[in-house]
């Protein structure tokens, strides 16, 4: 029961953006092609006094010749009819980072613990998808707990990326060498 068609991937009902602000650690990532954050991604989810929602996020990038920094970015979300799926634009404290305006779904997530996000940026001609990225996110930054790993393993399935996921490390970077100018 697995046709892998991005259109029919099952978000989180009744998502619930207050619930889901704060401090989320990446713990796990799939890789979209070219430039992404490489480890030691926090997200900070808000919402705004307009209703909306928000969010600040760091992680280190290698830019430029083999310049690396952390990188520091900025987050708006636009809603949808579906309130697990929103429009990311997003853009870097400087010029020299990525901007972009992605898909920004939310898989699944019980808002204390855990949480699945997924992008498409390209589809396929069959409506699968040829450029994704994903995150798993912690509430805590030792990773998840036991009892969730389970439910974001089958998460991973159903969004056909099962094996594609890397863990996300933390070590400080984003706390300490974190503003630099590049050469
Ligand atoms: C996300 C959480 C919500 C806020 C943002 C996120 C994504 C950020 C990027 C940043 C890429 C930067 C690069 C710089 C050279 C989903 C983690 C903004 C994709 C590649």
């Amino acid at each position: 029961a697995q046709d892998c068609k991005v259109e029919n991937f099952q978000v989180k009902q009744d998502f619930d953006k207050t619930r889901y602000a704060g401090t989320w650690y990446a713990v796990g990532k799939k890789d979209p092609e070219g430039l992404f954050l490489l480890d030691n991604v926090v997200a900070q989810f808000n919402i705004e006094d307009d209703g909306s929602m928000a969010a600040t996020a760091k992680g280190r990038v290698i830019i430029l010749n083999n310049w690396e920094m952390c990188a520091h970015m900025f987050a708006t979300f636009e809603e949808s009819t579906n309130p697990a799926k929103f429009r990311m634009r997003y853009w870097g404290a400087a010029s020299y980072l990525q901007t972009g305006n992605d898909e920004h779904w939310v898989i699944d997530t019980d808002y204390d613990n855990y949480a699945v996000h997924y992008s498409c940026r390209l589809l396929n001609e069959d409506g699968t998808c040829l450029d994704s990225y994903s995150f798993v996110f912690s509430r805590h930054p030792t990773g998840l707990r036991p009892e969730d790993q389970a439910i974001v393993t089958q998460k991973k399935t159903e969004l056909c990326l099962l094996g594609k996921y890397r863990r996300v490390t933390h070590n400080g970077f984003c706390e300490s060498s974190g503003n630099a100018e590049p050469p």
